[in-house]
């Protein structure tokens, strides 16, 4: 036994990735859309498609009262959020629940527990998993920050504690800094979470952004690897690699992300990530409990479906998996194709007059764009994912560049000029990256 029909409350690329598992698994798949997405490739895939409008084009993909409804309409068993939007909203989650609808990811209690980093670092640390010294609870003053700190030492890193996507971060060197980026990471939290909480944790000097894929049932979990994701600006990933660790270290974390998943008792897909400092140790940040936009690099290197994986267990079903079949296999690199101007990395969106995609062995495209598309501004940038893989790492590249110029587009610009002198720049092919990598090398902009 299976869903019927799942609801996916999402759009553009994820909206399309998600039918396709939907339609693998025997699926119906019903789209919500808003104005923009009328004629989008999901929607007229979609075996049902119901329209919100709203003024404000992002309205149609927040509204939970709408899409509930839409749901229920529709007679769907289950709703699947993708990445953004309400994919890791509790109160989506708790109202799906109440309607005896399946919210595709993990419970709302979790959504909860992980969405708060105060206490997913509290439940991971008890968990097993190596965390950055810090304040144990959130911090009320600069006097007692600069105790913790004066302990822990300087540098150390202001966050907060409803935060995650770097929002409010502020770093501080000395005590008599605390008072005003205390009060500038405050307020940025209230703003943008409604909840002003913030913490401390001692700043990881030139790391690297690593972070391990998860699959949980509820009882029982396993991972799928790591990947490399530190080539990124304002928080943005811009391109994503894997594998990228000795089996050894890949072994050690990956047995400790499991107890994390474990630990709350996870269901679903989810990515724990961590920074990486130049001595080789790990400091997990957080649990993403959602699909995320590179996972396509996990699935290349494993044969593995993560997204039809993910609707099983969210079914019920266990994991048939075991650890020890999850096989890594070559080399995998995925680049983002926003529609951004690739020296400015400002939107440009506009209608692609032109389209062509590469292909051949190991080369994917995930995109919901085609001849003719209107890129809309209101959404984000991301046009298509192209991934390729390739038995090593240099030859992954080779073929990543060789997929690059192929591609012809027109009418919008794109990051692939970005890509291809990132691709040719000897630190990145040394290995030689850390999260700071795009401010390192602004001659590639
Ligand atoms: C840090 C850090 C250094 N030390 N925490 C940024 C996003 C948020 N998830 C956590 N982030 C960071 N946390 C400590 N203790 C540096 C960052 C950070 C970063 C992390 C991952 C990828 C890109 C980044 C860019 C700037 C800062």
């Amino acid at each position: 036994m299976m869903f019927r029909r799942v609801l996916i409350a999402n759009r553009g690329e994820i909206a399309l990735r998600i039918l396709r598992s939907l339609h693998s698994l025997g699926i119906e798949a019903v789209m919500i859309y808003g104005r923009e997405d009328r004629i989008s490739t999901p929607v007229r895939l979609a075996d049902e498609s119901v329209y919100i409008p709203r003024d404000d084009p992002l309205a149609s993909y927040l509204d939970i009262e709408a899409i509930v409804a839409a749901a229920k309409e529709v007679g769907a068993d289950a709703v699947h959020p993708g990445y953004g939007f309400l994919a890791e909203n509790p109160t989506f989650a708790k109202r799906l629940a109440d309607e005896g609808i399946t919210f595709i990811g993990p419970s709302p209690e979790v959504l909860q527990l992980l969405g708060d980093k105060i206490t997913a670092r509290e439940t991971m640390l008890k968990a097993g998993l190596p965390i950055a010294q810090g304040s144990p609870g959130p911090i009320s003053n600069p006097e007692e920050a600069s105790l913790i700190a004066e302990k822990i030492g300087f540098p150390v890193i202001i966050k907060a504690a409803a935060g995650g996507g770097g929002i409010g971060m502020q770093v501080v060197e000395s005590s008599d800094e605390f008072e005003s980026a205390m009060k500038l990471c405050q307020g940025r939290a209230l703003s943008a979470f409604g909840d002003d909480r913030v913490f401390l944790e001692k700043y990881i000097q030139g790391a690297q952004h690593i972070e391990f894929q998860v699959l949980g049932d509820g009882t029982d979990a396993i991972h799928f690897g790591e990947r490399f994701c530190s080539i990124q600006r304002r928080h943005q990933k811009i391109l994503e690699e894997g594998p990228w660790l000795d089996e050894a270290v890949r072994e050690e974390i990956g047995s400790k992300v499991v107890e994390g998943a474990k630990a709350v008792g996870y269901c679903g897909l989810a990515t724990f990530e961590f920074l990486r400092d130049s001595n080789g140790d790990f400091y997990f940040l957080e649990v993403n409990p959602r699909v995320q936009v590179e996972h396509t690099v996990t699935e290349m290197i494993t044969g593995t479906d993560l997204v039809s994986m993910g609707i099983r267990v969210a079914y019920g079903e266990k994991i048939r998996m075991k650890q020890e079949d999850v096989m890594i296999n070559g080399h995998a690199i995925q680049v983002r194709l926003n529609a951004e101007n690739p020296v400015t990395l400002t939107p440009s969106p506009g209608k692609l007059w032109e389209c062509h995609w590469p292909g051949g062995p190991g080369v994917r495209v995930d995109t919901h764009a085609y001849t003719g598309y209107d890129m809309p501004a209101s959404f984000d940038s991301l046009l298509a994912k192209l991934i390729v893989w390739a038995p090593s790492r240099e030859e992954s590249i080779a073929k990543m560049k060789a997929a690059l110029s192929e591609i012809k587009l027109l009418g919008v610009d794109t990051l692939i000029p970005l890509h291809q002198a990132i691709l040719s720049e000897s630190d990145f092919r040394k290995r030689n990256i850390t999260i700071h990598y795009l401010e390192e090398h602004k001659n590639l902009l």
